[in-house]
């Protein structure tokens, strides 16, 4: 029997109890069956086929780190929310991820990145999900699911399929804008830390005078960024699927803490209703021109997890989590999105996901919350029902406000957004292609959607796509079409 030294640390059981041994199951003589009380070895069995919670649905491969964000600017005039007061510094989670590819799947894989970020607020947990792009393919929630399966796998061959992508890219147009992201040199970074990180929706903040903007984030990266060709990417998908999982670790256990430069958009509430786009369609940037960058402070990802699991498999972030000060905007997918994902943590990680470690606030919980699965943290009522007499708690009104919100009204109805005088699809992609773009990403777009259209797009889809990519650009069209239509 191998001798543990007294002063080290011994094999327990779950429940601490000093463990017989590490290699042996419990027999009747050496040779003799297993004994049924052998409760460490059938507990050993048993956890190891329960130790797997379900992937997200989307986003599954990912990576995260602990970091800070100081506040290097006033812009106390457009919030009252409390991370975003001049010199404060608040402590806060990053997970970075792709959308379609699942759990194992590489990280040079061509598709958005999920730029998550969970804030510790004193007033309360906020979270700002994003992606590294400003916009999304669809504009509706409706058709969120019906994207995501074109994404993923073939329901007949279980595998990954270009004709689905187009297909479901061609018949909804307004997802040109995104598209021309994805298929450019911001499909693919070079790592995580040489992506920016957009809010793409439209959000609220209200200052402490109760007065209204409208705000889209940008978080610029601090190493510049920089991309992988289609070349280099498949190569290292190859060699190293965790490429960019590795990177983020590696620079933060050796001190090059990543960083980012957090900026905002801000437009006056009533410049909404006449502007040139509609300001809450998620597949529209506001130009710059328009309303310029205005600096916030700075995010900087300065420890590792001590446990991936822990940590990142269970980190959940909402966008409903929003903070006095910050609200949501009439857009839709912003909209359907503050259920979907506290549901999703309900199921994937059990109803008390916010008691886990890097889901935890900063602050007291007292939300009348009770009980259910796993619970341990108390609920801090002196009774379990609102209105009690005995302590309360009650709802701060008078301290924290009313909720962000908007005049609206009208009929129900099931109706795509009402046009601003410039919204269409094809405008802003067009604009990108020949304004952002120089000629060399103009080459390296062209490539890229050639090789995508090449693996597997079948007439008429691929017919779709060309008029697609013309309908973006005609000389981008005209160059893929004669390159598919082999010269
Ligand atoms: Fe997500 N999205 N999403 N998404 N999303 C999820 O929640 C959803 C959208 C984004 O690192 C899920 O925790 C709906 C836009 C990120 O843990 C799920 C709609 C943007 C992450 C979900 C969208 C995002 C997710 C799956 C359309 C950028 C990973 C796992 C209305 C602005 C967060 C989970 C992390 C994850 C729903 C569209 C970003 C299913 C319904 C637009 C970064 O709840």
């Amino acid at each position: 029997m191998t001798q543990t030294p007294q002063s080290a640390p011994y094999t327990t059981t779950n429940a601490g109890i000093p463990a017989e041994s590490d290699e042996h199951s419990l027999t009747v003589s050496p040779n003799g069956p297993i004994l049924l009380q052998d409760h460490y070895l059938i507990e050993k069995m048993a956890q190891f086929n329960r130790e797997r919670v379900p992937e997200r649905v989307v986003h599954a491969k990912g990576s995260g780190a602990y970091g800070i964000l100081e506040v290097t600017n006033d812009i106390s005039q457009f919030t009252k929310a409390d991370l975003f007061q001049p010199g404060k510094r608040t402590e806060m989670l990053a997970r970075f991820s792709t959308v379609a590819g699942e759990l194992g799947s590489p990280d040079t894989w061509r598709d958005p990145r999920g730029f998550a970020l969970k804030f510790y607020t004193e007033h309360g947990n906020y979270d700002l999900v994003g992606n590294n792009t400003p916009v999304f393919f669809v504009r509706d929630p409706m058709k969120f699911q019906d994207f995501i399966r074109s994404q993923k796998r073939h329901p007949a061959t279980g595998l990954r399929n270009n004709d689905m992508q187009w297909d479901f890219w061609t018949l909804s147009p307004e997802s040109a804008h995104q598209v021309t992201w994805l298929m450019g040199d911001r499909g693919i970074p070079k790592t995580y830390r040489h992506m920016n990180g957009y809010s793409s929706h439209t959000y609220m903040w209200i200052n402490a005078g109760g007065e209204k903007f409208w705000v889209k984030y940008h978080i610029k990266t601090d190493q510049g960024i920089d991309f992988l060709t289609q070349e280099q990417a498949d190569e290292l998908a190859g060699k190293d699927a965790d490429l960019h999982r590795r990177d983020l670790y590696e620079a933060i256990e050796r001190g090059d803490h990543p960083s980012w430069t957090v900026h905002v958009q801000v437009m006056p509430f009533d410049d909404a209703p006449d502007y040139r786009f509609n300001p809450f369609d998620l597949t529209k940037v506001w130009p710059h021109g328009d309303y310029p960058l205005i600096e916030v402070g700075r995010m900087t990802l300065n420890k590792n997890p001590e446990d991936y699991f822990i940590h990142i498999e269970q980190a959940a972030f909402e966008p409903s989590n929003m903070v006095p000060g910050i609200g949501p905007s009439p857009d839709k997918m912003l909209l359907g999105r503050l259920f979907s994902y506290p549901d999703t943590h309900r199921y994937r990680i059990g109803p008390n996901y916010t008691q886990l470690p890097p889901n935890r606030p900063r602050v007291q919980v007292s939300s009348y919350a009770k009980d259910g699965p796993m619970r341990y943290e108390p609920a801090h009522t002196a009774r379990p029902y609102a209105p009690n007499s005995y302590g309360g708690p009650a709802a701060a009104v008078d301290q924290f406000g009313e909720a962000a919100g908007w005049q609206t009204a009208g009929e129900m109805v099931r109706e795509a957004y009402r046009l601003h005088r410039e919204d269409d699809d094809f405008g802003q992609p067009h604009t990108m292609v020949r304004q952002v773009l120089d000629e060399a990403a103009r080459d390296r777009l062209v490539s890229n959607v050639t090789g995508h259209l090449l693996q597997g797009v079948s007439r008429p889809v691929l017919d779709r796509a060309l008029q697609y990519w013309r309908n973006i650009d005609k000389e981008i069209g005209d160059r893929i079409a004669n390159n598919v239509n082999g010269g």
